[in-house]
């Protein structure tokens, strides 16, 4: 990333001494808030490091004229090399500046072993968890300094990312004293990406991993991913997609691992590697992959053994089995803590982790998909060995546009559960459409399971303080790939954002996070930053209007999950179409999973059992996915069930139309390329929107025979278009 090019663009960058001229100047630059000089396309991220305003750079320059940081480790000499870009390209220094103008402000930065004064003050590092850091504006002698410290090397990195976002985003740095501990010990990507590249669920270009020139050439891209990571506190990576490859098992592909590992490894980064359950069929040569065998068990000892031998830091090992026809223990008669302990006992010497997936459902099983996770994973409540922990989706279907929380979650006291979220937009309208998924997530993670008592949210199951879990994780989908931007679009970063410092702390607010990343990568003016931010906080609620209001979910294109297609039927499975979920007839629309149904409402704890499984009492936005609902239904507002999906699908299109229109309203505080990338991504996504619209109600007023309600324009194509449309090559799809 390159260091900072003014923001202000024409008003010269070069560090002076602030003298009143200059800061008329400034401030006049400011004022017109003039778009950089230097084109962006958002690959420098939220670390984009932009010369500060004027007044700012007066602030921040003196505080800041000293480093004092000695650099005696790989992660000590990234956080350095972090602070000197930081400071340079946000005070328009050269980084040699900064270490030498001495002057009244000195930042100290280090652990009590890597820096003598750190280790003679009285830091209150004793509470922090691992990694955690403190900032602190303190005297030190006869100065006033900036003291970011740490008990580990890693915490000294966060903490400088965590200055260098305070200066960002023009905070004060009066009486600093941040005290900032991880609630979760493993904050983790999973990349879905394969072997050969191609990226399931991608919507940002190729894999960021190039295999096939690894271990020899390292793309100097692998070290931003791991900045940016660290950044915001991500600490662990799964490198492959859950869908495994037995082959990265491999010496070949474990020196490619190994490779990148080494890349990681000073920003606090381990690397976890996906196993495919019958991969010593595979690759081993043996007859079975039965986990009671012997043979078998053996083989994945040595396996870890060999692993651990190349990458001595490894992380552990991700599995998906027996689900969606990977191969697992269920194929030889044994279950899912058969697996896991299996592979848990192969790297338990090493320190390795097992995170064994719960998103399983069987294709023989003809009861709700929505109940199998459950069915299956809670007996074995007790029965995983320590090193084993059960990720679990946030809901129980799969990643659509709004669940309501997993009943898992609470549902097994004795068995660490990590959370899984997608942030790349499988079910969201792939890249182009703008969804900030912050509140999504928060929305998740304020969820009462009321197990064992109220107050038992999903962010204290997952941060281990309801259960006294020893283990605690947070995983999400990797949005990350080839694209220049990253993201595949600008305002995906902030998902990528916001999931990083969420896993960090489960408790922050959704809309802070926003505000802190539209800072850092647009612009801090506080008109420009509110418009921006209250554009992404509503977009959320907007894609769920346009897509699956009320609860509706599972209704987009078979295979690719591109575009509405609520008619899908027939094919290999009931559970894969859309008929299945929405269940739509004569008499109404929507699953019925109450005590008349197939009962799923009775996984959750009896209160929430209680109101999800009453037709009164059960959140609005929950309707179709519990209920199986008249069509002359009495909503909340008044209007009969069809009329208000009518109207919901129609509000999520004007939302867009506003988000769109907002956008415009702020393309002079914007440089170029970013603004017209986004607001010809907002265009696709109006369009598409009412393309959501417009095939959904045509083909459900086929069930409803109902007209539209005044004022509402019908569908601008017939059903039979809808129908028609075919995406063979709908991305992220393989
Ligand atoms: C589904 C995706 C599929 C993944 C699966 C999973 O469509 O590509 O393999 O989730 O999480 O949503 O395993």
């Amino acid at each position: 990333m390159a260091p900072g090019h003014g923001l202000g663009g024409g008003c010269a960058p070069a560090f002076r001494a602030i003298s009143p001229l200059w800061l008329a100047f400034w401030a006049l630059c400011a004022a017109f808030a003039v778009q950089p000089a230097v084109a962006e396309d958002g690959y420098d991220l939220w670390l984009r490091y932009r010369s500060l305003p004027a007044e700012q750079r007066a602030i921040y320059a003196p505080a800041t004229a000293q480093l004092v940081m000695p650099a005696s480790s790989p992660t000590l000499a990234a956080a350095k090399s972090e602070l000197s870009r930081g400071l340079s390209g946000l005070l328009s220094q050269t980084p040699a500046n900064v270490e030498r103008v001495a002057a009244a402000g000195a930042v100290l930065v280090g652990t009590p072993q890597s820096n003598p004064q750190i280790s003679q003050l009285e830091l209150g590092l004793k509470g922090l968890s691992p990694q955690g850091y403190v900032i602190r504006q303190q005297r030190v002698g006869d100065h006033t300094s900036i003291v970011i410290a740490a008990n580990d090397d890693v915490g000294v990195l966060y903490g400088v990312f965590h200055f260098l976002r305070l200066l960002q985003t023009h905070q004060p740095l009066q009486n600093l004293a941040i005290s900032e501990s991880s609630r979760i010990q493993l904050r983790m990507l999973n990349h879905w990406d394969n072997l050969d590249r191609t990226v399931e669920r991608g919507y940002s270009g190729a894999s960021l991993w190039d295999w096939h020139k690894l271990p020899d050439y390292l793309d100097p891209r692998y070290t931003d991913y791991a900045r940016a990571n660290a950044s915001i506190g991500i600490n662990a990576t799964v490198l492959t997609n859950v869908n495994a490859n037995a082959l990265v098992l491999t010496p070949a592909y474990l020196h490619k691992a190994e490779a990148l590992a080494k890349v990681f490894r000073p920003y606090g980064i381990r690397v976890f590697l996906t196993a495919r359950f019958s991969a010593p069929v595979e690759i081993g040569g043996l007859k079975t992959a039965d986990p009671a065998d012997p043979a078998v068990q053996k083989w994945w000892r040595d396996k870890a053994a060999e692993i651990y031998k190349i990458i001595p830091d490894f992380g552990g090992l991700l599995v998906k089995a027996n689900s969606e026809g990977q191969p697992g223990p269920q194929d030889y008669g044994r279950n899912h803590a058969d697996g896991a302990n299996m592979l848990a006992d192969a790297v338990k010497p090493f320190g390795g982790t097992v995170i064994w997936r719960a998103f399983v459902y069987s294709h023989e099983q003809p009861d709700d998909r929505a109940k199998q996770a459950y069915d299956e994973f809670v007996p074995l409540d007790g029965k995983f060995r320590d090193n084993v922990l059960v990720q679990v989706k946030n809901g129980a279907i799969d990643f659509q546009p709004r669940e309501p929380f997993h009943p898992l979650f609470g549902a097994m006291p004795k068995t660490p559960l990590a959370m899984e979220f997608q942030i790349t937009k499988e079910y969201l309208g792939f890249a182009t459409h703008l969804v900030y998924l912050g509140s999504f997530w928060e929305e998740v993670l304020r969820a009462d399971t009321y197990r064992p008592r109220k107050g038992s949210t999903i962010a204290k199951i997952l941060d281990g303080s309801v259960h006294n879990y020893a283990r605690t994780a947070i995983a999400g989908v990797a949005n990350i790939g080839s694209d220049r931007n990253w993201s595949g679009s600008q305002f995906d970063q902030a998902n990528w954002y916001a999931f990083g410092r969420l896993a960090w702390n489960p408790t922050l607010s959704s809309k802070a996070l926003a505000e802190e990343w539209v800072r850092m990568t647009f612009f801090n003016d506080p008109k420009f930053v509110e418009r921006t931010v209250g554009m992404m906080m509503k977009s959320h609620e907007a894609v769920v209007d346009y897509m699956n209001p009320l609860g509706l979910h599972h209704v987009m294109g078979r295979g690719h999950h591109y575009g509405p297609a609520p008619w899908v039927e027939g094919g290999p499975r009931a559970d894969w179409t859309a008929v299945y979920f929405h269940r739509a007839d004569a008499k109404g629309i929507g699953f019925d999973r109450t005590k008349t149904g197939s009962n799923a409402v009775a996984q959750y704890a009896a209160p929430i059992a209680a109101e999800f499984g009453d037709l009164k009492r059960v959140p609005e936005q929950f309707l179709l996915w519990f209920h199986h609902v008249p069509w002359d239904y009495r909503t909340r507002s008044g209007r009969i069930l069809w009329d208000e999906l009518v109207y919901r699908y129609t509000r999520g299109v004007d939302t867009v139309r506003e988000m769109s229109q907002t956008w415009q309203g702020v393309a002079s505080q914007v440089d170029v390329e970013r603004h017209a990338e986004v607001a010809a991504f907002l265009k696709i996504q109006e369009n598409e929107a009412q393309w959501w619209r417009d095939a959904s109600i045509a083909y459900f007023q086929t069930f409803s025979k109902r007209p539209l309600p005044a004022g509402f324009a019908p569908p601008e194509h017939s059903l039979d278009y809808y129908k028609s449309l075919d995406f063979p090559y709908a991305p992220g799809h393989h």
